[in-house]
């Protein structure tokens, strides 16, 4: 099966009993067994359900994997696997990871003794200059949020394994349809599905997949040991979302393509991030090791932070919100927002800086958000 047809069949058969062509939702907590220790393949939803067996399948095979861990939100599979490590283990990881995913390393798992470096991983020598012998994983964003930062999936796979190390990978940004950081030599992928995969905005979920069938034992052992869980009708609505990512990103990357074109082009602005752009530091190796660019693009205002406010203020299609990935365009501020977390010092010296913004370009008609942005600038 090739990736569009996956989409649309992988762990999708129609229903045995009935036919349906569209998995059912099994809105079931638990499932009658014929006599003790005896089940039909299900025992409780925590443990499993079969909707959500079917994401699971989906997006492993999407991801070239042959497991797929399904969870609450991106923050739960995340956390999960970092429920691998002991006190003492060290982790290196990009520091324009998502601004949940530092708080979550920096203010819990670091309670728990885990450790921690945070570096720019499209510096490879900085990278290896930070392995220690605790060190068990590094994990890498790629393109990061919302700096839009490549880092070479391929180098650091090599790095990570010549080291004995493991390599993870938030692929939320690019989605299973431009980036397949498995086929890269990546141990693990992980996605907040609320994004590209779910791609309309009204579920929050996470996912991991993996080839490795010992860290994926270890993973299911937690996902159920844990129990942050997507529940049947999430796993449904993701799974329903998912029948469309091929379209939806190429979608998203042409309208892309428009607004950083048109940004960069603006009295208004400073300067424009996306990784489409051949100015971009981290174009060649975007170019190389995925089939595209995305659809989120920075940009910096020229003037303050109350101009930067203004403009998120102003726009009528770009909605301000967090999140991204969905089919409407999203605008927001990621000083203020979504990296509120990092702390001050730390997002001046990354470059979040007070005139930031960020886009999430959807998949309306593009003329009417370019028009959008061009009165918000203008203000
Ligand atoms: O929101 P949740 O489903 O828990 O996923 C967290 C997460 C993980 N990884 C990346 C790259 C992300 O962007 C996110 C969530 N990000 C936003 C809500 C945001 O607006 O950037």
């Amino acid at each position: 099966m090739r990736f569009e047809t996956q989409a649309i069949h992988a762990g999708q058969e129609p229903d045995r009993l009935t036919g349906a062509v569209v998995v059912p939702i099994y809105q079931t907590s638990t499932y009658a067994q014929p006599e003790p220790g005896r089940h039909l393949g299900h025992e409780y939803t925590r443990s499993s359900n079969p909707t959500r067996d079917a994401l699971q399948a989906c997006v492993a095979a999407l991801e070239g994997g042959t497991h797929g861990i399904a969870f609450a939100s991106g923050m739960a599979a995340i956390s999960t696997v970092m429920t691998l490590f002991e006190s003492g283990d060290h982790v290196v990881s990009t520091d324009d990871v998502y601004g949940g995913t530092f708080r979550v390393f920096d203010k819990v798992f670091r309670q728990f003794g885990l450790e921690y470096t945070f570096l720019d991983t499209s510096d490879l020598a900085a990278v290896e200059a930070a392995i220690r012998p605790e060190t068990r994983m590094i994990w890498v964003e790629t393109p990061t949020n919302p700096l839009l930062v490549v880092s070479d999936l391929e180098k650091l796979a090599d790095l990570a394994h010549s080291r004995g190390l493991l390599i993870a990978v938030d692929n939320t940004f690019m989605s299973p349809a431009l980036q397949r950081p498995l086929e890269l030599g990546a141990d693990l992928v992980v996605h907040s599905t609320t994004k590209y995969l779910g791609g309309h905005s009204d579920v929050v979920g996470g996912i991991i997949a993996t080839s490795n069938d010992d860290l994926a034992e270890r993973l299911v052992f937690r996902q159920n040991a844990v129990g942050a869980v997507p529940g049947p009708f999430d796993s449904w609505l993701t799974l329903r979302g998912v029948k469309t990512l091929p379209i939806r990103m190429r979608a998203h990357e042409a309208n892309a393509a428009e607004v950083a074109g048109f940004l960069v082009d603006h009295a208004k602005v400073q300067d424009v991030i996306w990784p489409g752009l051949e100015d971009h530091a981290g174009h060649a190796a975007q170019k190389a090791q995925a089939s595209g660019f995305g659809g989120i693009v920075s940009f910096r205002v020229k003037g303050s932070l109350e101009d930067a406010c203004r403009v998120c203020s102003s726009t009528r299609f770009f909605l301000l919100a967090e999140s991204l990935g969905g089919v409407e365009s999203l605008i927001e501020h990621p000083a203020i927002m979504t990296h509120a977390s990092v702390p001050e010092d730390q997002r001046r010296e990354r470059g979040i800086s007070d005139t930031l913004i960020r886009l999430s370009v959807g998949i309306e008609n593009v003329q009417d958000l370019l028009e959008d942005l061009d009165q918000a600038l203008q203000g």
